[in-house]
């Protein structure tokens, strides 16, 4: 979108221009695709490094359900490959393995790869009218980090005594050598460390980018929410994945050099530190993790609930202002993970109470979101699909939330099924779902095709309802008692009831596993043989879909100028259509310009 002359010379920002050269795209084949600084190719890496390892770390969750329904038989195929010693039954030792890669696959090297690396890098400098990130080559050691951290992670699998087995938080002392003397925790520990490093960097870019490289006009409050879910997921991984890593650097120190500053009792002959410190500093991160993760989807379904409801999303402020006010507490409560670690009671009161109080935001935004669809001409495509089953699954795992902020059902709620359940809905099945409908709404921009939107729809019934049999199934039997992490839990005379729930849980599972084969068929149709996408296939007002799909290596010719807020629609002014593009100028727009300045 080209723009007079006489407005480009209207500065309402930092001098972007002079930073923002128009560079020849790389000719080689190497620097092209493979260490490319182009925030377009490093996004298309970041989803298919995140889609391998939430394949990976998918089939684990079914192997786990199969052991847990089928106990002492063989997951087919898969479990002779593996065990053929036990005759393809997954042993115990695996199942901890299992359970603990599982979790750190999907949080660390699937959702944060797809919903942060790749939406990151192609939403931030597109939605804001850049060219680039502030800092390519940190965006590409950033990406390359991540493939060395994920190989420590894949390489674990196959050294003596295999893969960690201490949950995905690896609590010592079970994660020191007293209790997992393999190298697979020390590799482990390593995997963490690097992409918790390439976090950090990404992180950077990203909060420099938001805020030297807005376009002019482009004001914090006409930012896409997307761009506001991801920016205040860097500013949290800035402050929090450096106290991760400063624990499990000293994990790997009490584990290789000897130290001892998770070690006390009788693990030790002298001195000696806590292994309860570490679960502080791991939770110190661990519960602004959990934003991290959910903050880009909240974003981004805040944005295609308007887009698809045709309506400017309501409270559009008031969304902003809650993901920052849930940033901000999210700091403040992590000791809710741990209410039975012998907390003084003052202390986890004042925990509770703080947990409590991001209901209240959380309440707000939730509200805008029924609030957008309220009354809107909705197009129930795909993308809106999915969209609104991360409003249903989202509400339903918030609800559970308040069992487990509240110390005393919690201390009963504990480490149960309750617990898994509840995380699955907050942070698996949402970030899932938001990942979903991002890739379907973002596709065209990224590959220029269109994906199959009956494909699409399919896949969306064929996993909105498993993964909703699945995740409230694990409340029910936590409920009833069920503990997490049992290798067989029937064991238990007061657990024997819960088998039918269980098999249950697990032909679910194994329904939702099979469904996402109409995903991986659809993805990789549409990028053969999909129908051609135009510039604006959605017909919306945010940047990047005022440029060409894919778009081309320098993004926009000329920066462009907003005019206008991301969510546009049914502006009187506008004729012939009911949305309006960011830069584009309705009357005599310059004087607007100088309004917005
Ligand atoms: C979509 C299908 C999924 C299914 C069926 C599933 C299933 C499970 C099951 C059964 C467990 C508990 C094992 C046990 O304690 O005995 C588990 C643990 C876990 N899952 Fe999932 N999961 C899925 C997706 C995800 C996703 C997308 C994430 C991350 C965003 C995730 C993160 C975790 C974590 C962190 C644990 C705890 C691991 C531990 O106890 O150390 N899961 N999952
Ligand atoms: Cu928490």
């Amino acid at each position: 979108m080209t723009t007079p002359a006489t407005v480009r010379h209207l500065h309402v920002g930092p001098d972007f221009h002079a930073e923002q050269h128009i560079h020849p795209e790389p000719a080689s084949f190497l620097r092209k695709y493979i260490l490319s600084t182009d925030h377009k190719v490093i996004a298309k890496q970041f989803l298919w490094y995140g889609l391998f390892f939430l394949a990976v770390g998918g089939v684990m969750a079914m192997m786990i359900r199969w052991q847990i329904a089928y106990p002492g038989t063989a997951f087919p195929v898969l479990g002779q490959l593996m065990w053929p010693q036990s005759g393809g039954v997954m042993p115990p030792q695996s199942y901890a393995a299992f359970f603990t890669m599982h979790g750190t696959l999907m949080i660390f090297f699937a959702i944060t790869p797809i919903l942060i690396g790749a939406f990151g890098n192609l939403l931030i400098p597109l939605m804001i009218g850049a060219r680039d990130m502030a800092f390519p080559t940190l965006n590409l050691l950033s990406f390359w980090t991540n493939v060395l951290a994920g190989l420590c992670m894949v390489v674990s699998f196959f050294v003596p005594m295999g893969a960690a087995a201490g949950g995905w938080q690896s609590y010592p002392t079970l994660s020191t050598l007293v209790g997992s003397p393999g190298h697979g925790q020390t590799l482990w520990i390593l995997g963490v460390f690097l992409t918790g490093s390439a976090s950090i960097m990404g992180a950077v870019n990203y909060i420099t980018t938001v805020v030297r490289l807005r376009a002019p006009g482009m004001g914090y409050f006409r930012m896409p929410l997307s761009v506001w879910g991801i920016w205040l997921t860097a500013i949290l991984n800035a402050l929090f994945v450096p106290v991760l890593a400063a624990g499990v650097l000293l994990l790997f120190l009490d584990r290789v050099f000897g130290s001892h500053f998770f070690l006390a009792g009788a693990a030790i002959t002298k001195g000696g530190g806590d292994p309860v410190l570490y679960q502080h500093l791991f939770w110190i991160f661990g519960h602004p993790e959990v934003y991290i993760l959910i903050l880009p989807a909240w974003g981004i379904v805040s944005d295609l609930l308007s887009f698809f409801s045709r309506k400017p999303a309501f409270g559009y402020k008031a969304t902003a202002l809650s993901m920052s006010v849930i940033s901000l507490l999210s700091m403040l409560v992590y000791g809710h993970h741990m209410f039975v670690v012998g907390m003084s009671p003052l202390l986890s009161q004042g925990f509770m109470t703080l947990t409590m109080l991001i209901s209240i935001p959380s309440a707000v935004f939730f509200l805008n979101w029924l609030g957008t669809m309220w009354r809107g001409s909705i197009r129930f495509a795909t993308p809106m699909l999915f969209s609104v089953g991360v409003v249903f699954v989202f509400g339903l795992g918030g609800l559970t939330g308040l069992h487990l902020g509240a110390i005393s059902s919690d201390i009963y709620l504990h480490d149960s099924y309750f617990v898994i359940g509840h995380f699955h809905l907050t942070m698996a099945a949402s970030v899932l779902l938001g990942a979903f409908a991002a890739i379907y709404f973002w596709f065209p921009k990224m590959f220029g095709k269109m994906m199959n939107d009956t494909l699409g729809k399919w896949h969306f019934w064929l996993t909105i309802i498993p993964i909703t049999v699945v995740f409230c199934g694990m409340l029910v039997v936590g409920y009833a008692g069920m503990q997490r992490r049992l290798y067989n839990y029937e064991a238990y005379e007061f657990l024997k009831h819960l088998h039918p729930i269980n098999v249950w849980v697990t032909r679910a599972a194994l329904l939702l596993g099979a469904s996402q084969f109409l995903f991986v068929a659809n993805f990789l149709s549409s990028l053969i043989s999909g129908k051609k996408a135009t510039e604006n296939p959605w017909e919306v007002g945010t940047l990047e879909w005022t440029i060409p799909s894919p778009p081309p290596h320098h993004n926009y010719d000329e920066i462009p100028v907003v005019l206008h807020g991301p969510h546009e629609f049914n502006n009187p002014a506008v004729a012939g259509k009911d949305w309006l593009a960011q830069d584009e100028p309705i009357g005599d727009e310059p004087a607007a310009l100088e309004a917005a300045s």
